[in-house]
Parts: structure tokens; sequence; C-alpha cells
């Protein structure tokens, strides 16, 4: 990731200063080696606003169509083309999938990303349909908005992940998962034992929201879980949903399955109301397979913080691996960093190996410096990209760069010569790199 600093002019450090880092330094023991925030480059923040355009969409097509986008419906068609329409112009291979259910076509979409280890497919997926009592926007074009959103994000980024990524949306999921069923069933077993992961995401901006996370496969529970932790968002996990939506029929089939949800018909209690806001008393979802399903009825926040955990999940669950780990690439050559001058290079040179580096690449840095904010540590991909691991800081007195930095380098072919770059950008301090080394 290509590192602009903005060059403030640092000021040569006043002797009160140089007195303060020379007794803080005095005053110290040698400082352990604390280990910088791991640089892993995180998913795009997914629009709100786009998301929401795609809502206004499906709201209009259903008030063209009767009111509903339900199976059979020309709603339902209308859905589809507008969503189809989308992928096919931001670079993805689709394809739809009739099927017949209750005497009428149904339709599924879809959308693979091209690239990626076609053995390893990781799929994200949310049904198009409503009932026929209304628009369906929270159920589910909130899902199935916040899917094409994230697709739409993965070809702006031009993200060019490990795994093969595959977008589907569903119809007929209200007459009782009929078309996930149908892609399941009709899917050789030899092409779903590929499917690594399928993540499933029906109402998932339900006005008086809760944040449940399915219970089902461990690591991507774990995956959501920690985002939204991260945030400090509390979650409950989502237990009454086995069988209730699209990634039953995947579980079935032996694939690992995930998703959020923000709830339905049920009611909020008041200890869900103290910890996530909302109508203690009151459905998660009131409009729940009525006709109010409209575009009011909608959360913004939880439909923004669902979209970006999506996003979040597909960057952090895409990154596959192509070699087993503890492969290292080692360089202990010392190489003096020169005082507020230019950069210098420490290099190791990668052979043999398969396919591109891995999602999470570990850099371990170790150089010997006073005040070691003087530094900028960058690593080099072998074609030249960029990955910054430590910034210039100012304020940072203590000594020594010794840490281990995780880098998604899963667009970065393994095989070459790796640098890592340093460079002292302010006067006094003075050290060396002491070793740089890679594990695959
Ligand atoms: N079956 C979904 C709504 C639904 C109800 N419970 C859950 C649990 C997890 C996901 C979805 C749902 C529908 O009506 O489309
Ligand atoms: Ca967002
Ligand atoms: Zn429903
Ligand atoms: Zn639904």
């Amino acid at each position: 990731m290509p590192l602009s600093l903005s060059r403030r002019s640092i000021p040569i450090r006043t002797a009160a200063a140089a007195a303060l880092a020379l007794a803080g330094l005095l005053a110290s023991a040698a400082p352990a080696a604390t280990a910088a925030p791991a640089p892993v480059l995180a998913a795009p923040d997914i629009p709100l606003a786009n998301v929401k355009a795609h809502l206004t969409q499906l709201q209009s097509i259903a008030t063209a169509n009767g009111g509903n986008r339900a199976h059979g419906r020309t709603g339902y068609k209308a859905s589809i083309d507008y969503v189809k329409a989308k992928l096919d112009a931001a670079g993805f291979t689709t394809s739809l999938q009739q099927f017949t259910s209750s005497g009428a076509t149904g339709y599924n979409l879809i959308a693979d990303w091209p690239g990626g280890d076609p053995n390893q497919v990781l799929m994200a997926g949310s049904h198009l349909d409503s009932v026929s009592s209304g628009p369906g926007i929270n159920d589910n074009g909130s899902g199935s908005a916040a899917v094409l959103e994230t697709a739409l994000a993965v070809s702006r980024a031009q993200f060019t992940p490990q795994k093969h990524l595959r977008f589907g949306w569903w119809g007929a999921e209200e007459l009782g998962l009929v078309g996930s069923k149908y892609y399941v069933n009709n899917l050789p077993a030899a092409e779903r034992s590929k499917i690594s992961g399928y993540l499933n995401f029906d109402m998932i901006g339900s006005p008086n929201p809760g944040y449940f996370v399915y219970d089902d496969d461990p690591a991507i529970e774990k995956t959501f879980k920690d985002y939204f932790a991260g945030l400090s968002i509390p979650t409950e996990i989502e237990t009454e949903g086995d069988g209730r939506s699209d990634h039953a029929p995947f579980k079935n089939a032996g694939v690992p399955v995930g998703g959020l949800f923000t709830g339905a018909d049920y009611t909020k209690t008041a200890a869900q109301a103290q910890k996530w806001g909302g109508t203690a008393g009151q459905a998660f979802d009131r409009c729940y397979h009525s006709s109010c399903d409209t575009s009011s009825n909608i959360n913004d926040t939880a439909l923004d913080r669902n979209s970006d955990a999506i996003a979040h999940a597909i960057w952090t669950l895409s990154a596959g691996t192509t070699t087993p780990p503890g492969d290292v690439y080692e360089s202990t050559a010392d190489v003096s960093i020169p005082d507020n001058g230019a950069a210098v290079t420490s290099s190791v040179t990668v052979t043999g190996r398969t396919g591109n580096a891995p999602g999470t690449l570990k850099v371990g840095v170790d150089i010997i410096h006073t005040w070691r904010g003087d530094l900028v540590v960058d690593l080099l991909a072998p074609d030249g990209t960029v990955y910054n691991l430590k910034p210039f800081s100012s304020s940072d007195s203590a000594d020594n760069v010794q840490a281990t930095y995780t880098v998604n380098a899963s667009s970065e072919v393994a095989n070459g010569t790796w640098k890592l770059r340093v460079q002292d950008k302010a006067a006094y301090d003075t050290g060396y790199i002491n070793s740089f080394k890679l594990t695959f």
C-alpha cells in the first residue's frame, strides 16, 4: 500500500527535549520489544448511501409491480434484472438459474468474481424475493442490497483474494427456501465440496434492531463477533435461525455457514434494549411480512454496520493459504541507517513457491535504534508495492523496533525479492537493521 507521509517540518529536537529523552533513557530499563499493531489491510467501508440507493430501486420496483417482489410476480423478475445489470456492468460473470415452484418460474442469480482458487470458493448470499403482502425492503431487500454493494466494492477495489468469490441471490425463500435448496441440490458434490463457507444475510436492517450472529461455523462466527467487538457493539447468538433461512440447505450439505440477522417478529427484551437501544417489548421488525415493510422500515445504523461487517468477512475469509505455514526467509546482515538520511533496505529472495503470498504474511523486524519514532519502516513486495509497517512518530521515544507484523499480501506473487525499507527522518539518533524475516 503506497505510503505518503505528509512531511511536516520536523523540528530539530530542542536541548530540553533531548535532555528529557536522555532522562527517559536513563530511567527506563532496556525497553521490552512491544509489537506495533499489526497493519492487516482492512476491507473498504461500504457506503450506506449506496446500499440505500439499491433499496430505493427495489421499493420503486415493488411500487410499479403490484406492491411486492414475490416469487412468480413481475416484481421479482424486475428485482433480479436490476441486480444482474449492476453486476454485469461491474465485471462479474453472472448466470440465472431457473426453477419452478407453485406453478411459477423462479430465478436464482449467481455472480462469480473472476480469479482466485477455484477449489476454494467463498460464497455470500441473500434471498431477493418478498412476501406477496408487501415490498420486502427489510425482508430481504436489506440483505440483498448489502451483498450487492459488497460485490460492487470487490469490483471497485479490483480485489484479488486467494479464494474464488461467488455471490447468490435466491428466489422463493418465502415459500420454503426453494431457490437455495434448488441451487444446492443441483450443485455436483465435487463443486459443493469446494465451497469453504457460505455467508447468509436475511433481514439485516430491522427498525428495532438486534445484532445477532449465526452460531454455526466457529471461524465464521468469530470473524463477525470480533468485528463487532472491535466496534464495542455487543452481539448475541442467533439460535432460532436454524432452518429459517437460506443457509440451511448449505449447512445440511456440510458447507460451513454463518451470517447476520437483526430480528423479525420476536420481541426485544428490556436487557436487549439496554445494550442495543431501541424499544423493549416491541418486535425487532413490526412490519415483518407486512405491507409496511417499505423503505421507511429500515434502521440505517444497523444496515450500515452490517454492510461493513459483510465486507470485513469477505475480505478476511477469502484470504486462503497456498503453502503450509512456517516457511521462513531471513536476512541477518546488519545494515546501518544514516541519521536523518536516505532510506536503506534489507532483502530476502523467495523462490520455489506457488501462487501468491498469504493474506497473513508474517514480517519479523529487528531494528536497533534509539528514539524509534524517527523511523519509517516499510515492506516492499517484489513488484514494488509498498506496505507501511511503522509510520514516523515524533513522540515515540522508545528504542528499537522489534516486532512481527501481519500483512495481507494475498495480491502479491510470492516468489521474488522482498525488501524491508527503513528511513530515519529526524536528526540525532542512529541505529541499524539487525534482521528481517518473512514467514509464509
Ligand atoms: N425466515 C426469514 C426470517 C427469519 C426468521 N428467523 C430468522 C433467523 C435467521 C435468519 C432469518 C430469519 C424470512 O422470513 O425471510
Ligand atoms: Ca459503511
Ligand atoms: Zn420473510
Ligand atoms: Zn427473509
